[in-house]
């Protein structure tokens, strides 16, 4: 049974898209309503409609993907519209990500969805790493903590961010004390991992055009450093702030990890955009079949459950 409650909503399954992938248009998170995700949250938001980097600025490589999209959505209103009208249909709660483009933006999209009838679940996109000239807030301590003062100032509802990947004790430290000061719902650890380069020696080129070449990885690369997030602020963060775990999941077993690690709600980037939709059932499937050969019946048996060598 892969039944998961995340922030007092129930979900048939813990998984969901990566924000950004098969999220941008209704067409696109129709489908994702209509699949087996167990929830799906939308592509960030800014508020006005932004075209993003020149193309190509998304490819497939054998190991994941490097990715400079920049940031290109449909603009606020269109998305609080989409999920304004989920809801009338369904309980699923919808995830919404916002990501201004500074302060200011962030807290003006926030009081909308803080006054409007939206009554799913925010994310605050601190970690985009291909805006030109944006560095990612959350690698700005100072920043994220003015941030988080000001949003919680007025937001009550359901709030979580997402976060960059750190690669330092010291980092995980500071970055969990300035989180637990506030009344997180959750963190999202990792977004991709940011400006990495991939090459194609056939041409001696790069792949994508944005930033000569330079972008955020995601996929098989990421997953070490994935789940060494997601177990740094578990083992960290206070029990209310719970965790979505993304990078690298491709399989049951990776999921697993994540779970094991500590997540609660798992997110699938680069791998939905090489599979589509369907590869919800197959991560269900795999991750019962690692379940019942380990005799666990819910997920609650073994989240969290990494063992230390003693
Ligand atoms: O749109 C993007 O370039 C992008 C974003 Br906002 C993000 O958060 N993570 C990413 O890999 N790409």
């Amino acid at each position: 049974m892969l039944t998961t409650n995340f922030l007092d909503f129930d979900f048939s399954n813990p998984f969901m898209n990566a924000s950004g992938v098969h999220c941008m248009t209704t067409n696109e998170l129709d489908e994702l309503a209509a699949s087996n995700a167990g929830a799906y949250i939308m592509k960030s938001a800014t508020p006005a409609k932004r075209e993003g980097n020149p193309e190509p600025r998304y490819f497939d490589v054998p190991l994941g993907s490097i990715n400079s999209m920049g940031l290109p959505n449909l603009g606020f209103d269109y998305y609080l519209e989409y999920a304004l009208k989920q809801q009338e249909k369904t309980s699923r709660p919808v995830f919404f990500s916002v990501a201004g483009m500074s302060v200011a933006e962030n807290i003006a999209m926030l009081k909308k969805i803080e006054a409007s009838d939206f009554k799913g679940v925010t994310e605050l996109n601190l970690s985009c790493p291909n805006v030109p000239g944006k560095p990612q807030v959350a690698y700005d301590f100072e920043l994220t903590y003015e941030t988080l003062a000001q949003v919680f100032d007025f937001f009550t509802k359901p709030l979580g961010v997402k976060l960059p990947p750190y690669f330092d004790m010291a980092h995980f430290d500071q970055m969990a004390a300035i989180l637990n000061k506030y009344p997180l719902s959750y963190v999202n650890a990792i977004n991709s991992i940011g400006n990495g380069l991939y090459i194609d020696t056939d041409s001696d080129q790069v792949v994508i055009k944005p930033k000569e070449g330079f972008g955020g990885i995601g996929g098989e690369y990421v997953k070490p450093t994935a789940l060494a997030n997601v177990r740094a602020f578990y083992t960290r963060l206070k029990p209310e702030i719970k965790i979505i775990g993304t990078g690298g999941i491709l399989t049951g077993q990776d999921a697993y990890e994540h779970l094991l690690c500590g997540a609660t709600m798992l997110q699938v980037g680069t791998q939905l955009q090489k599979e589509g939709p369907a590869i919800f059932d197959r991560l269900q499937k795999e991750l019962m079949a690692i379940m019942e050969e380990k005799g666990y019946k819910t997920i609650a048996e073994f989240r969290g459950k990494l063992k230390a060598i003693v």
